[in-house]
């Protein structure tokens, strides 16, 4: 059985009880449980264009491959402001490419980028936030095969340099608005968990309704060139299928801003 994704969830909640518990991620979005909210408007994204003198740290860490962000990025529109701290990618197998996290009417995506964030105005950090209710927001791209792109490869041109765990490299800055789709207005909003232990219920999601394309080429990339072990190690482990099942979504709804 694979550590990550599907086969390996089943033993989270032993010793992860918050996986087991209420407000999970990520769930399916179909019909019965959508409901549309006229006061969701477009996030207004601050910062979010970061010179390439400016650095990121890219690592892979065991699970994904994880990307750190200025903390002079944050977004409005939301209860609170939240201050950016990480993106990172969930994807499937070079076989069956159906590696997102969020389905929409049973339908999966092939990968799913999250870029997360905290409540500063609350929290000195993403640590303290992340465990309280209110502490994290985090926006969700969904990702489809289409003509390749240029502002994926920003971040994918990298990952031979973090093709085992703990490897990291550093990338120059760009404009991080290029990974979301074009249209911000329309996007799926509710209350959930972080998807990997310790499951948190401690995030605000908003899943863009639009996917991003990228191209054949550049998913077989993503589905291909991280292992979950270190360089040294016996075993190589593949990371593929890093992605959490659909949750149960009893007496809940999703907020829609589109109709
Ligand atoms: C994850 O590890 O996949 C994750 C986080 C934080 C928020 C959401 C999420 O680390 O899915
Ligand atoms: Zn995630």
């Amino acid at each position: 059985n694979h550590p990550l994704g599907p086969d390996g969830e089943k033993a989270w909640p032993k010793k992860y009880p918050f996986c087991g518990g209420v407000f999970q991620s990520p769930i399916d979005f179909h019909k019965d449980i959508l409901q549309y909210d006229s006061n969701l408007l477009p996030l207004e994204f601050i910062g979010y264009n970061v010179p390439s003198t400016d650095q990121f740290t890219l690592i892979n860490n065991g699970h994904s491959v994880k990307m750190y962000l200025s903390p002079t990025m944050y977004i409005r529109n939301l209860p609170f402001e939240y201050t950016a701290s990480q993106l990172h990618l969930h994807w499937g197998n070079r076989n069956k490419s159906e590696g997102s996290e969020h389905t929409v009417s049973g339908k999966h995506f092939a990968a799913e980028l999250h870029i997360v964030h905290y409540n500063s105005e609350k929290y000195p950090d993403v640590t303290a936030a992340m465990d309280k209710s209110d502490g994290l927001a985090v926006l969700a791209i969904l990702l489809e095969i289409g003509p390749f792109n240029p502002f994926y490869e920003k971040i994918f041109r990298h990952f031979r340099n973090v093709k085992y765990k703990d490897q990291m490299v550093q990338v120059p800055g760009f404009n991080v608005r290029e990974l979301l789709p074009d249209r911000l207005d329309e996007y799926y909003r509710y209350e959930g968990s972080l998807t990997t232990p310790p499951c948190y219920p401690s995030v605000l999601w908003t899943v863009f309704r639009h996917p991003v394309k990228i191209s054949q080429d550049q998913l077989l990339a993503l589905e291909t060139a991280m292992y979950c072990t270190e360089s040294d190690d016996p075993e190589p482990l593949e990371m593929v299928d890093n992605f959490r099942n659909v949750q149960e979504f009893h007496e809940r709804l999703v907020f829609i801003s589109f109709r």
